[in-house]
């Protein structure tokens, strides 16, 4: 082989390369490399030609294959690049350059995961979950549940009315407590009946650490024939070491709601101190935490029902569900839970 013919072989392979690397579908980089920079590729098995040429026309000669050979590389670079980066993943609708794992993704919000812990709770102990309207009418928030027009105790639960023309004469207003369902389920359904509910509530508040103007409860109600105070008692000192442990304690000590006698309030030994001395600033150093309202659930309210308070007896309990989120989760001010701060919300997942 001559020169003029080592330097036509050149252009050659440079051409069928040139070919190759623009054909579409686009051919594999590393099948293309191997076929013309490889050991045995093409323009290696030329350069091994040269030692057949007189010496003093080598030099440019290799000097030629050399630039050849480093065209040929960054040309396969960029293709290789290219194939990587947005080829056909990107055809395939996928960006493989968009960031990967831990992709960002939304959680439930802290007073949701407690309802549900909640829920879980009582379903547990064979209670069914029911619904009701967030507007409720007088009677169902009020009346039935044996506040008469002008108690004292519907003072506590100032709300905000609602002005609406189709109503049918009825008061309507932003439910103050959930005990509406309650009514409603035995409105429904005959005794016996083992219901809850959680949900949001309103009252004119101002707002605090721990008050607000909307906030959530949950209620549950237990109507069968002979239940007592010690079936309220078992309940929830069963429920409350599900949700924080064996070890904690409750205890009930009497208190005044309308639709109940005898009514009680419900404490749990304290979990973050740990013992009734000292200066525990979620207790307040009295190792108990005030956690529920309950009760044996007034005649009167049966009565309104249409349950006969002769026949049937039950028991009932409320609580906010903001109080169980804060202990759960060790959040200290009740406003956390509704300002939507992402650094607040992230760390219940
Ligand atoms: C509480 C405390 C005590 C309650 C009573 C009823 C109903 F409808 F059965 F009468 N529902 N919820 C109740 C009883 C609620 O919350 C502090």
């Amino acid at each position: 082989m001559n020169a003029i013919e080592w330097k036509g072989k050149l252009s050659a392979i440079r051409d069928s390369f040139s070919v190759s690397i623009t054909k579409e579908p686009a051919e594999n980089p590393e099948a293309l490399e191997l076929h013309f920079l490889g050991r045995k590729g093409e323009l290696a098995l030329l350069l091994r030609d040269l030692k057949d040429i007189p010496l003093e026309e080598r030099k440019p000669l290799g000097a030629l294959g050399n630039t050849a050979k480093q065209e040929m590389e960054a040309k396969l670079a960029e293709l290789k690049g290219a194939t990587g980066a947005a080829g056909p993943a990107v055809k395939a609708g996928i960006d493989l350059t968009l960031p990967g794992w831990p992709f960002p993704k939304g959680s439930l919000h802290p007073l949701t995961h407690t309802m549900n812990r909640l829920a879980e709770g009582f379903l547990k102990l064979g209670f069914t979950m029911a619904d009701g309207p967030l507007i409720e009418d007088d009677y169902h928030n009020f009346e039935a549940l044996n506040f008469p027009p002008f108690h004292p105790a519907r003072d506590m639960q100032d709300t905000f009315y609602v002005d609406a023309k189709d109503s049918g004469g009825k008061s309507l207003l932003l439910r103050t407590q959930t005990s509406g369902v309650q009514i409603r389920s035995m409105e429904k359904q005959d005794p016996p009946l083992r219901v809850f509910h959680t949900g949001r509530v309103f009252r004119s508040e101002a707002v605090d650490a721990s008050h607000s103007f909307a906030f959530h409860q949950i209620e549950g109600l237990y109507v069968d024939k002979g239940v007592s105070m010690a079936d309220l008692k078992w309940t929830v000192d069963t429920f409350i070491k599900d949700l924080f442990g064996s070890a904690v304690k409750t205890r009930f000590n009497p208190s005044y709601f309308p639709f109940v006698e005898p009514g009680a309030e419900v404490d749990m030994s304290c979990i973050f101190c740990k013992s009734a001395a000292g200066r525990c600033p979620v207790c307040k150093g009295t190792g108990w935490l005030e956690m529920l309202g309950a009760g044996v659930v007034h005649p009167n309210v049966l009565k309104a029902c249409k349950y006969d308070p002769e026949k049937w007896s039950g028991f009932a309990f409320g609580a906010g569900i903001e109080r169980f989120a804060m202990l759960l989760y060790g959040i200290s001010d009740m406003r956390m839970l509704y300002e939507n701060d992402l650094r607040i919300l992230k760390q219940v997942q």
